[in-house]
């Protein structure tokens, strides 16, 4: 490798597991939470549930300073968590309150941003979040502030045709931009294998002359190593990066999704392995479990703030509306 990137695990900060251990922890209690609000019927909209897919977007955004841009995918929490946005903004997004990120306005969906933070918002409809991140990894290059930004995406939305575009723009322009796939194998009820003319996201890079870097989605740890090449090469003028982490979706596309298409003897549901227990067997139990504890009551403080807050009123909709 030539550059200076960490890749040997016992040079870590032992202090970077633990805020990885602990962010990971607040996003699944956050999941947890949020599924018992839609399945009692409190939720106006879907929610899209992460759980099982922590490590991906908690490694990736450990390797991220502040500045950088993030624009997640629909099971996004982990994602705006892992770059510090507090739980109760993103909470009161979904619920409709005036204390969201939004002032609201997310109400079911996950629309929460924090541009300071370089949260900025989901793509939410499937392959618009290429061009968006395209866009401000260009600004970041004109400008040469040296940020990057990350376009987080699901197996699915690969086959989208703004995903190839981009990445022509993209690669030849060596944009600081960092295609991120979580790879669940689900596009809803489908099987990739069956939609796909690739088994790996990760293959359609050399079409691009882009590395494709395929990773355990499962640890936080090999995705932080990777993620923080990407982001060497991206801050080194190398240009875009596609990292595709294998990920497993732990529950329906939907919190209430039946899940008809699915058996305990699939591969995914047979191999499990828990993101929490891959990386709290780095840390000693003790220190695990007061991290989880901290975790729930500061999930469940904010949950209960952003019930409180007061209902965001209609007349928001005008806001922040550029024309
Ligand atoms: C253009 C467009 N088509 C369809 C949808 C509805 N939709 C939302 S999520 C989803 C599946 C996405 O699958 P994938 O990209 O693999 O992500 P995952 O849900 O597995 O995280 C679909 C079809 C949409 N939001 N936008």
């Amino acid at each position: 490798m030539g550059r200076d990137v960490a890749t040997n695990e016992a040079a870590l900060p032992p202090e970077l597991l633990v805020t990885m251990y602990a962010r990971m922890a607040m996003a699944r209690y956050f999941d947890t939470i949020m599924g018992r609000h839609a399945k009692e019927n409190r939720i106006d909209g879907w929610w899209h549930p992460g759980e099982g897919q922590e490590a991906a977007a908690i490694g990736a955004t450990a390797a991220l300073h502040a500045h950088d841009y993030v624009f997640y995918q629909g099971r996004g929490t982990a994602w705006a968590i892992g770059k510090g946005m507090a739980p109760a903004a993103i909470f009161g997004d979904l619920l409709g309150r005036v204390n969201g990120s939004t002032g609201g306005k997310g109400g079911g969906v996950p629309h929460w941003c924090d541009p300071e933070i370089g949260v900025m918002g989901e793509g939410a409809t499937l392959g618009s979040v290429y061009p968006l991140a395209a866009g401000a990894a260009l600004a970041a290059q004109l400008r040469g502030t040296g940020q990057t930004a990350v376009a987080n995406f699901g197996d699915g939305t690969a086959a989208r045709g703004t995903f190839h575009e981009t990445m022509v723009q993209a690669a030849t322009w060596k944009l600081p931009l960092i295609y991120f796939c979580e790879n669940n194998g689900l596009i809803v009820s489908m099987r990739l294998s069956d939609v796909s003319p690739t088994e790996n996201i990760a293959d359609y890079a050399a079409g691009y002359g882009i590395p494709g870097v395929i990773v355990d989605g499962q640890d936080a740890v090999a995705v932080h190593f990777a993620m923080s090449e990407a982001v060497a090469r991206a801050r080194d003028g190398e240009g875009p990066t596609l990292i595709e982490a294998k990920v497993v979706r732990r529950r329906g596309h939907w919190e209430g999704d039946p899940q008809q298409y699915r058996k305990e003897t699939d591969p995914d549901a047979l191999n499990y392995r828990d993101p929490l227990d891959v990386l709290g067997a780095r840390l000693d139990a003790d220190t695990a479990q007061a991290l989880r504890e901290s975790a729930e009551q500061a999930v469940q403080r904010a949950y209960e703030d952003a019930r409180a807050a007061p209902a965001a009123h209609a007349s928001i909709i005008w806001k922040d509306v550029y024309a």
